[in-house]
Order: C-alpha cells, then sequence, then structure tokens
C-alpha cells in the first residue's frame, strides 16, 4: 500500500497549520483538542467513511443547520452598530430617559433593509426600505421600526399578508423576485385605492436611494409621548440624514443590480471603516387633540401624512452610527425589531396597523430565532439590568437562583431572596376612554385615498413627476393582464388627471372612464418638504468620483484631483484597463479597479484624465464608451482633461453645466443635472 494523501498531517504536515507554538487550538464544540482538519477516519486508505468518525459528524451536522428561516418581509438587510445622542431634553413632553438630558448618549442598533426580495437579493430594486433602530435605553429596550417612507400602503394590519403575497414572487412561478413590477402587486394595489400613497412614494425617486446613508426614516404610525405628570401628547418620529435624501434613476439602479448587487450593504460598511459615520437628526412632530381634530384626515391612519408646513420637525437628537457588526450572522441576521418594544413616556396609539403589528414582530420570532428566549441573544438583549418570572423554554441560557419563580411571594420573611417586584415608576399605559360597539369595520374618517397622493404628486418638481410618470409605465408595461392595466388608469385619473394622461400615453393606452371614489379627493396645499430636489444638499460628503486613466496619464492631474474632492469630503476612485500597474507620463500608477469590473453606475461622478492616443484608443473598447455615456445618461457630472475629447465625443456627450475640465469637476460633482434628461431620454 502507498502511504496515502497527507496521512502525516498533525506529525509536521505539509500544509496543515498548528498552533503548537502560539494561536488558538482547534477543538470539536465539547472542547476536544483536534490534531486533523482535513481527513474524515476511514476503514483502510481508500475505504469507506466509519460512522465512528464523531468529528466529522459534528461538523457535519452543524453546517446542515447553518441557516434559520429568512425574515418574511425585510430579509435582506445591513446594519451597525451607534449611538443616539440627546441634543434638546423634552422632559415636559416624555418622561422617557433617553430624552431627559441634554448630551445623554444611549447605544443604538440599526438595521436597514429591503422589503419584497430574499436574503441574497439586490440591493436596488424600487421597493421602500425598512429603517429599524433598536435604543438599549437605561429603561429597557424601545424599537422604532420604521421605513424610509412615511406612510404605508394599508391601514389595516389584516391586510399585511395580502399584500406581502401580492408583492413577493408570484406563488405558482417564484418569479419576478425584488420587484414590484408583476402582475400580482398591480392586481392588488388597483384594487385598493388605500395603497395610492405609498404606492406614489415608491414610484418616485424615494424608491430608489442612493444610499442607506441618503435616506429619511418615519416611524410612521402616530405614537404617544407621555411626561412625568401623565400629560400626553401626540407624536410623529423623523430621522432626517446629515447627506441630505438623494436617489438613483431608474436606469442607473437597474443597472447596478448587476455592477453591485451589495451596493448599499458595501457603502455603508466601507462608509463606517473609514470613519465617515452615518448620521441622521431626529426629529418629532409633536401635537395636540385639537390639532389633531383640526386636520381633515384622521391621525390614526397610516397612510396619511402630517406636512411639516403644518406641524414643524423639533430636531431634539442625532444618531451616529460608528461602528460595523463583529459578525453579520449573530448580530444583523439575529437582530429581532419589535414594535412593542416601547419605554416610559412612550406609548402606543390605535392605529389598526400598529396594532395589529404589535402581535405579529413578537410572533414570528418564535418562527424564525426558534425560541421564546431569543431577548437572550447578545444584540436583542437590554443593556440595563432586566429580571421577571419567565422560565425555561429552549435555549434559556440564564441560570436562575432559589426559589422565586412566581409573584406575589413572601420568600424574602424566610430570608430568601424574593426576586423582582413591580415599581411604581415603571411602564403605565396611558388611561385612555375607551367604548363603542365591537365592530370589523373601516372607520369613514379612514376613507379619502386620493387627496394625499394628489399633494404628493403637486408637491414634485417636472423631473421628479416625469420619473413617478415614467416608473408607473415601466411597471404597468411588465404588468401582463390588460383589465388590471385599465382599472389602475381609471384609479390613477382620480387621482390626477394629468399622472393619468401621461400614463396611458406611455402605455400607448386609451383613457378609461374614471373610477368613482369613496370620497372626493381635496386640493391640499402644496409641501416642498416633500421633494428630494428642492431640498437638494449640494455637497461632496459622501459621493464618490471615478477617475479614469490610461497609459501616459499625467499623474500630477490626478492628484490634484484627489486633493480637490477629499478636501471637501468626497472620495476618488482610480480605475484603469489593467490594475496590475500602468506606465504613465512618470511612473507607474495602480489603480482601485479594472475598467470592465467599474462601471460608472457605481459612482456619483467621472472625471477622465486621459492623452490623445489613449482617448482615441478607448473610443473603441465597450466598457470604456459605455463608462462615459452612462455617466453622461445619469446625469452626473463629467470632468475631462483635453485628450479626453475622443472619448466624450464617441460617448455622444454634448457640452452642459455638468460637463466640465477637471478643475471645475469637485463643484459639478456636488449636483445631478436634471434639466439633461429630456435631451437624451423619452419620460412619460
Ligand atoms: Fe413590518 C419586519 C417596517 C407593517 C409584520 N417591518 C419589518 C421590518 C421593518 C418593518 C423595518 C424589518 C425589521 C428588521 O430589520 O428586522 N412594517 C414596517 C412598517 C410598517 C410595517 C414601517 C407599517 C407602518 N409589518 C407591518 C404589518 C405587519 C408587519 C402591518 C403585520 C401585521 N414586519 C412584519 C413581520 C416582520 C416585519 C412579519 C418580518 C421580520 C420581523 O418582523 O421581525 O413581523
Amino acid at each position: 500500500m502507498g502511504k496515502g494523501y497527507r496521512t502525516d498531517i498533525g506529525k509536521g504536515g505539509e500544509t496543515q497549520q498548528l498552533a503548537d507554538k502560539d494561536g488558538t487550538a482547534l477543538t470539536t464544540n465539547f472542547g476536544l483538542p483536534l490534531s486533523d482538519n482535513e481527513n474524515s477516519l476511514k476503514a483502510g486508505e481508500r475505504g469507506p467513511t466509519l460512522l465512528e468518525d464523531f468529528i466529522l459528524r459534528e461538523k457535519i451536522f452543524h453546517f446542515d443547520h447553518e441557516r434559520i428561516p429568512e425574515r418574511i418581509v425585510h430579509a435582506r438587510g445591513s446594519a451597525a452598530h451607534g449611538y443616539f445622542v440627546c441634543t434638546d431634553p423634552i422632559p415636559e413632553i416624555s418622561r422617557a430617559s433617553l430624552f431627559s438630558k441634554k448630551g445623554k448618549k444611549t447605544p443604538v442598533f440599526a438595521r436597514f433593509s429591503t422589503v419584497a426580495g430574499g436574503a441574497g437579493s439586490v440591493d436596488t430594486p424600487r421597493d421602500v426600505r425598512g429603517f429599524a433602530v433598536k435604543f438599549y435605553t437605561d429603561e429597557g429596550n424601545w424599537d422604532l421600526v420604521g421605513n424610509n417612507i412615511p406612510v404605508f400602503f394599508i391601514q389595516d394590519a389584516i391586510k399585511f399578508p395580502d399584500l406581502i403575497h401580492s408583492v413577493k414572487m408570484e406563488a405558482d412561478r417564484a418569479f419576478p423576485q425584488a420587484a414590484s413590477a408583476h402582475d400580482t402587486f398591480w392586481d392588488f394595489v388597483s384594487l385598493m385605492p388605500e395603497t395610492f400613497h405609498t404606492l406614489i412614494w415608491a414610484m418616485s425617486d424615494r424608491g430608489i436611494p442612493r444610499s442607506l446613508r441618503m435616506m429619511d426614516g418615519f416611524g410612521v404610525h402616530t405614537f404617544k409621548l407621555v411626561n412625568g405628570d401623565g400629560k400626553e401628547s401626540f407624536v410623529k418620529f423623523h430621522w432626517r440624514p446629515k447627506l441630505g435624501v438623494q436617489s438613483l434613476i431608474w436606469d442607473e439602479s437597474a443597472k447596478l443590480q448587476g455592477a453591485d448587487n451589495d451596493y448599499h450593504r458595501r457603502d455603508l460598511w466601507e462608509a463606517i471603516a473609514r470613519s465617515d459615520f452615518p448620521e441622521w437628526e431626529f426629529g418629532l412632530q409633536i401635537f395636540d387633540q385639537k390639532q389633531a381634530d383640526s386636520l381633515p384626515y384622521d391621525i390614526l391612519d397610516a397612510t396619511k401624512i402630517i406636512p411639516e408646513e403644518i406641524v414643524p420637525l423639533r430636531v431634539i437628537g442625532r444618531m451616529v452610527l460608528d461602528r460595523n457588526p463583529d459578525n453579520f450572522f449573530a448580530e444583523t441576521e439575529q437582530s429581532a425589531f419589535l414594535p412593542s418594544n416601547i419605554v416610559p413616556g412612550i406609548d402606543f396609539t390605535d392605529d389598526p396597523l400598529l396594532q395589529g403589528r404589535l402581535f405579529s414582530y413578537l410572533d414570528t420570532q418564535k418562527s424564525r430565532l426558534g425560541t421564546t428566549n431569543f431577548h437572550q441573544i447578545p444584540v436583542n438583549a437590554p443593556k440595563c439590568p432586566y429580571a421577571n418570572m419567565q422560565r425555561d423554554g429552549m435555549m434559556q441560557t440564564h441560570i436562575f437562583k432559589g426559589r422565586a419563580n412566581y409573584e406575589p411571594n413572601s420568600l424574602d420573611e424566610a430570608g430568601e431572596d424574593p426576586g423582582p417586584r413591580p415599581v411604581s415608576t415603571g411602564f403605565a399605559t396611558a388611561p385612555q376612554e375607551v367604548e363603542g360597539r365591537k365592530l370589523r369595520v373601516r372607520s369613514e374618517s379612514f376613507g379619502d385615498f386620493y387627496s394625499q397622493p394628489r399633494l404628493y404628486w403637486n408637491s414634485m418638481t417636472e423631473s421628479e413627476q416625469a420619473h413617478i410618470a415614467s416608473a408607473m409605465v415601466f411597471e404597468l408595461s411588465k404588468v401582463s393582464l390588460e383589465h388590471i392595466r385599465v382599472r389602475m388608469l381609471s384609479q390613477l385619473r382620480v387621482l390626477h388627471e394629468d399622472l393619468a394622461k401621461r400614463v396611458a400615453a406611455g402605455l400607448g393606452m386609451d383613457l378609461p372612464a374614471a373610477a368613482k371614489p369613496f370620497r372626493k379627493p381635496l386640493d391640499l396645499p402644496v409641501s416642498d418638504a416633500l421633494s428630494i430636489q428642492k431640498n437638494w444638499h449640494a455637497t461632496l460628503q459622501g459621493r464618490q468620483v471615478a477617475v479614469l486613466f490610461d497609459e501616459g496619464s499625467d499623474p500630477s492631474e490626478i492628484e490634484a484631483l484627489q486633493k480637490a474632492v477629499t478636501t471637501k469630503g468626497g472620495t476618488v476612485f482610480t480605475i484603469a484597463p489593467k490594475v496590475g500597474g500602468i506606465a504613465m507620463k512618470k511612473g507607474v500608477m495602480k489603480a482601485d479597479g479594472q475598467l470592465a469590473g467599474s462601471p460608472s453606475v457605481l459612482f456619483d461622478a467621472v472625471a477622465l484624465v486621459l492623452t490623445e492616443e489613449a482617448a482615441t484608443r478607448l473610443s473603441r473598447d465597450a466598457a470604456a464608451v459605455g463608462f462615459v455615456s452612462d455617466a453622461y445618461a445619469h446625469l452626473k457630472a463629467i470632468g475631462a482633461n483635453k485628450g479626453a475629447q475622443a472619448l466624450l465625443d464617441r460617448a455622444g456627450v454634448a457640452p452642459d453645466k455638468g460637463v466640465t475640465d477637471l478643475a471645475g469637476l469637485p463643484k459639478a460633482a456636488t449636483a445631478r443635472y436634471w434639466d439633461r434628461e429630456e435631451k437624451i431620454r423619452d419620460l412619460a
């Protein structure tokens, strides 16, 4: 018999790495040190593997069960640790301890997500984004489980399973993944006009954020704040990104799905890794019953906003995310957010969507994390002490001492530890008069489905309106059942005649008769706060400029640009046809990325630093031409030196304010060139 492959492992084998001198010994889960992690136990060198091989069985057994069920919604997510700091205490409004003192810091864990796609799906589909924040306060965890859109598709939790079934991949064919552009979603929404407000937000640029760091967050529901004297106020919670809200355009987001599946996840991770910490302001819209009664809609209806022009935001704090998770599974995947996690000083309202959520999130964790003890997983455990009489259950990790597992008890009278007891300062539900008949109905005050989506449409710029109309044309073009498209058009006529006409024209369909609304829509005053473009932050912070160079390029031109961009808070990514090193005008330079693998969709602006020769050569390379023509079509700033002209011409770049020399690029790169769009794209 021959020696067999690497039978000498553990006795100085060629490649087996050993921790004999230093390092950590590899062991089984029960601590047995191992000498061989390469071979299973066999009967003879080439013989069958033995059942006795407990080491193989333990390793494979554990691997076989590494996956847990993904979240039924919001499966695809990315998260980070950080802190919330109170900047404007509000003890007169809420007794919540995290709002009690200026400068008070509370640790947080924030998870951002798409809704419809599975855990491995793309980052940039058109979708609502989840914005969930767990505050580890000194009076327990408060989970603000919100979205990047301030309203929700439905008014009553009983419709949630239907909504989600309709938007997820279709039941028989299991496609499309992470997309709302299909029959069942549009069938459902066209039959449910209460969805229209969230629908128009999702069809707008809000549905395709540029970065998780550039999204608003909203608590959506009206909540209550309660002060130390029991005085109540209503509140809506808002997160406002320091970098301003920024979005992709549709063609860009579709191409990003191929260029970088992890575009948002990578962006969040890399920003934190380079200490460019994402930050949001925390603002409250605080109002009372009198103001609530004066509004033409119900504050318990989660399909309605209260415009900031009516109830302005009061900024009381900020959140900074400054630490990436150490382990994706242990932290991000196992994190469990529960709208029912509130703290003294915050309370629920009777919003029927919120009321249903209070059950659903607790319930789902048993199926996802497998145990009622999911609160003991480190990311979910409060950072303040907690104690009660809940005992046992699967995966119990606490070793409780003594006999006090019931309450009340008098064990202290016998000198034993009686365990925890309620405290007078603990959480107490805000008292509220409730009377009425038991009814399975929808309140009439929830009956206006069109006024607020119309308000949203009217508040957009022309370019934003064109994006909404075009998104609807795109999505409805993917709807194969014509009666659904017709029904949607008849509904859009009630929402806004102009939108309906543009979508019908884009589809090449006639306008059907308008639907009959339950309540005639109102023309509410425009809210500029709703528009992204009207509130654009002209900044380089958080934005990345790609620099394309090739043989003979002048390194001093690249260095000057790099300096100008980084001093204004931006980052630079260099790209060349080869990454190993390019012979420059002087010396050799290595690029961060290779041209074919670094398309311009990944960046906010591009620079071309090329010799005439290189530009002519690259004009024959589809990747280089696409790099420039896409940047142009995606309304980005393009800075070019003189040598690059041939490539600009080949890519069809016509001069405009966004096309500049290299010196002008740092300023130009703070904007997108919306005016360019009508020259290069037929929008609805
Ligand atoms: Fe939900 C997850 C946000 C309505 C049931 N939801 C989930 C997450 C976010 C939201 C951000 C992911 C949390 C995480 O990162 O782990 N959901 C919302 C918002 C809603 C909303 C803003 C409306 C205002 N959700 C809603 C309703 C129901 C659910 C009405 C059920 C009746 N949501 C769930 C869930 C999930 C969830 C099935 C899946 C995973 C989880 O809870 O932990 O229970």
